[in-house]
């Protein structure tokens, strides 16, 4: 009797579940969309093209796709910070806002995802970062979208972080599609002296395409890879090709290192970590700002596709900020993989801009989507993850994708310890034949997202205590949607 008592229980409360969450499913999507318009500071800014109507490009357009590392939803103007991003939010307000766009919990798998089109769990990069002197990355069978970008003619340039496999030759960025690298392999490192230390030594990190370089040394990196990238704009400006620029900054990733010229505006900020943080962000901005303006003065810009994302959530212990959502960078909490992203360009209509999207997209989308911007489409061959967003983007057309497989991690958190609970944890843990709650996994389903296992860091910044989140625990398993909208929305009512 009590057993079935339990069970109606279950039942009664996941049956309201899914009522409050096909009722409430509208009023999220119209709450978040009125969400990021209430917080954008539109008013402030000016249009980058002003009223120009859109020419019909007649040769594939320069693809300017820069990633930054570890920016948090609560990190750029456009979504309510603190932080001035005004370069940013002028690009994402009179672009497209990808609203509702997710990458990896970290950065090495999602410039692996990004790079070749496919889940992690397809090539193994599913277990999180390669690290140093580890034999993993990205491998070789799968083609890049550079490879991809290269067989439609274009010039092809990474400058900074590369992050997926440095273990042979075979793996280095000019091995995988691009023409010229200037960075670094590793995942971060000092931002002015471009090194890294390992078991407790200090290597040079940064490279001129396979050659180790330090002229690099003692200048602030993000200002290095702006540079570079103005210096590869200039070389382009006269070349029949088209440009395929991988702009992938080191900022905001920690340690937190900023010239002091940024810190300028940001003396109520507190504590000093965020404060530096900010400065970091400000410095991504004006680097943005510097590129758009490059562009333009070569002429470029009309034909260009620039799109901006972070490469996972912001990193809570190193001063990013996830707000409202839950998490940290690392787990699967929408905190740690609902990116940052939008889409800026002239040869989008001017009625289809200033918009957000709201339809699901994947970091592996990039692929196919860039592929399909610049003319090309994939072979028999290819078999991938990534959908061709395009006409979502460019056309407000509804999506193809319905789901997203976050990640699914083939082994589960151990509980450390030699007790009772431990042995049977491990037990439970070690099993693979049957469905294994206790492995890190999730899935989103339109609306709905499953989570399963021990995340890692689940904290939040600022205090939870102050904001509320709602998640439902059944049987072990974490079900939740974005409710935590209408709670932010009722905190948010109830401080007024
Ligand atoms: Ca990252």
């Amino acid at each position: 009797m009590r057993y079935c008592y339990k069970m109606k229980v279950r039942v009664f409360f996941l049956l309201m579940l899914i009522v409050e969450i096909k009722t409430q499913m509208d009023d999220d999507r119209n709450f978040f969309l009125n969400f990021t318009t209430t917080f954008s500071p539109r008013d402030t800014f000016t249009s980058t093209d002003g009223e120009t109507p859109p020419t019909e490009s007649r040769t594939p357009p320069h693809i300017i796709f820069i990633m930054v590392d570890d920016l948090g939803w609560n990190d750029v103007g456009y979504h309510g910070s603190e932080i001035r991003t005004p370069h940013m939010d002028n690009l994402a307000e009179n672009g497209v806002k990808l609203e509702n766009y997710y990458t990896a919990p970290v950065c090495g798998p999602t410039r692996a995802q990004f790079l070749s089109g496919k889940y992690s769990i397809h090539m193994g990069t599913h277990r999180g970062n390669t690290i140093a002197c580890e034999p993993t990355g990205l491998p070789t069978q799968f083609p890049t979208i550079a490879d991809k970008l290269k067989e439609q003619g274009y010039n092809t340039h990474l400058i900074g972080k590369w992050h997926a496999g440095f273990h042979t030759e075979d793996h280095l960025p000019t091995s995988r599609g691009f023409d010229t690298f200037r960075g670094f392999l590793l995942g971060h490192g000092d931002h002015y002296t471009h090194t890294r230390q390992y078991q407790g030594k200090k290597y040079l990190d940064f490279y001129d395409n396979t050659t180790p370089y330090n002229q690099s040394w003692g200048h602030y990196s993000t200002e290095v890879f702006t540079e570079r990238a103005k210096e590869i704009i200039e070389e382009s400006e006269n070349t029949s090709k088209p440009m395929f620029m991988f702009l992938s900054y080191q900022a905001p990733h920690n340690p937190l290192q900023v010239p002091s010229e940024y810190l300028d505006g940001y003396e109520h900020i507190q504590p000093e970590s965020r404060r530096k943080y900010a400065a970091m962000v400000t410095a991504i901005d004006e680097g943005v700002g510097q590129v758009v303006e490059s562009l333009k003065r070569s002429g470029m810009y009309d034909n260009s596709v620039i799109i901006f994302s972070t490469d996972n959530g912001g990193d809570v212990g190193s001063a990013g900020s996830n707000f409202p959502l839950r998490g940290n960078k690392g787990s699967l909490y929408q905190g740690g993989i609902r990116a940052i992203g939008f889409v800026s360009s002239p040869i989008i209509l001017a009625a289809k801009r200033s918009r957000a999207v709201m339809d699901l997209i994947h970091v592996t989308d990039w692929m196919p989507t860039l592929l399909h911007i610049a003319g090309g489409s994939l072979n028999s061959n290819d078999l991938i993850d990534g959908v061709n967003q395009w006409n979502t983007i460019s056309n407000a057309e509804r999506s193809e994708r319905k789901e997203i497989l976050h990640n699914i991690k083939d082994r589960p958190r151990f509980r450390r310890g030699r007790g009772r609970r431990s042995r049977i944890a491990n037990r439970r843990g070690s099993s693979f034949d049957t469905w294994n709650v206790r492995v890190v996994s999730s899935l989103t389903y339109g609306p709905w997202k499953i989570l399963t296992g021990g995340q890692a860091r689940d904290i939040v910044y600022p205090n939870p205590a102050n904001h509320p989140f709602l998640f439902i625990v059944f049987n072990g398993i974490y079900l939740y949607t974005e409710l935590f909208c209408n709670v932010y929305r009722a905190v948010r009512n109830g401080n007024k």
